[in-house]
């Protein structure tokens, strides 16, 4: 336990293409590795802070690298507090723009932070943040790609392994009729008790999606997420207010300013922040207080190592989406128990690289 002010010493970032056990087609595009950028936020008093962003392709990656090295050079002899450095990039990135990349990059240095605070504390951070250490129920989130009635009616009873009491599809199939054979294949393959997510990632116009949605009516899917473009919060609303089924939104929420946006809009009945998109620990904190007030559930969108500490203090804590993505280059990732995870009980996030991993997936 130290008592000192954490003050940055280097950050160092890495990028890895991560092989992905099941690639994912998605309504909005295809991810078929794990694009990943390791952060290493190393501090003056010997504390090193960790988080990872997922870049969505492999494209992002050097960029992303570039940025956050360049924003090292000026984070050096700052204080490692969340809250300052916030302030501090958010006044850097006034004119180009907090969105995208930029985003991101704020995000995954927030998250180091926090982690590096925590591990100075010596606690859990979710001990950190004021909570403990409770599981959070998830629902995997792997597979049930864009791939067919058939192989996802089969992968389906795979992906209950380990408990899991919910999984989620994604739709957005060229025919609507095709989405609406890919869930009742996989409502067959499932028991009834099992809860049935769906996503379209963005794919479909406002008039589309309330045909679309209203075909599914008795399918009984838990949520429909992201019907249409992610940002387009009247649209979304409209679709909302005439969906027999729930609307999710929230992975797209760039800060807690955009989620502000979305629930005055009444955009959707659920939300699911990303922790590396919507301001890192910080940013969530701020969104959880908003979905609180609103009293409005909230999931977690990938990260789930970050996202059971998070969903830990989130006073409407939802579902945390569970993903093994980052998994290949993590010497402890999260383990599923009865279809829960929880918080890892070491100081900090849990984070620690698999070097010989991270070596092997290295991209130069
Ligand atoms: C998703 C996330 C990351 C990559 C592809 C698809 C999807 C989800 O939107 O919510 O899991
Ligand atoms: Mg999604």
């Amino acid at each position: 336990m130290s008592r000192d002010v954490l003050t940055i010493r280097e950050l160092q970032a890495r990028a890895v293409n991560v092989p992905m056990a099941m690639p994912l087609q998605t309504g909005g595009g295809s991810v078929s590795t794990a694009p990943l950028v390791l952060i290493d936020l190393l501090t003056e008093q010997g504390v090193t802070g960790r988080s990872y962003l997922f870049c969505y392709t492999p494209f992002a990656l050097k960029p992303m690298l570039a940025l956050l090295l360049e924003l090292g050079d000026l984070l050096a002899g700052e204080v490692a507090a969340p809250d300052s450095l916030d302030r501090l990039l958010s006044r850097r990135f006034r004119l180009l723009g907090p969105q995208g990349i930029t985003g991101m990059a704020a995000s995954g240095i927030d998250m180091a932070a926090w982690d590096a605070q925590a591990i100075a504390a010596g606690q859990p951070l979710a001990q950190h943040l004021g909570g403990t250490l409770v599981a959070q129920s998830a629902y995997n989130s792997r597979g049930l790609g864009i791939a067919g009635a058939e192989r996802v009616a089969e992968q389906a009873t795979q992906l209950l392994e380990h408990g899991f009491q919910a999984i989620k599809v994604r739709l957005g199939y060229p025919d609507w009729r095709d989405d609406v054979a890919a869930v009742e294949a996989v409502r067959a393959a499932i028991p009834d008790s099992i809860t049935l997510m769906s996503d379209f990632n963005q794919c479909l116009s406002v008039p589309e999606a309330v045909q679309r949605i209203a075909a599914l009516r008795d399918t009984g899917l838990y949520w429909v997420e992201e019907p249409t473009r992610a940002d387009d919060y009247a649209g979304c609303a409209r679709i909302r207010a005439e969906s027999p089924l729930p609307v999710q939104l929230g992975e797209n929420c760039w800060g807690p300013h955009e989620m502000a946006k979305a629930l005055a809009a009444g955009a959707a009945d659920f939300f699911m922040p990303d922790v590396g998109k919507v301001g890192g620990v910080t940013g969530w904190l701020r969104a959880a207080g908003q979905a609180h007030g609103a009293a409005v559930p909230l999931s977690s969108h990938l990260y789930p190592e970050f996202s059971a500490h998070l969903l830990a203090v989130t006073p409407t804590a939802h579902y945390l989406e569970y993903v093994d993505w980052a998994s290949p280059i993590l010497q402890r990732p999260v383990e599923v128990r009865a279809g829960k995870v929880s918080p890892s009980a070491l100081p900090g996030a849990g984070i620690a690289w698999d070097e010989s991993a991270v070596a092997q997936y290295l991209v130069q």
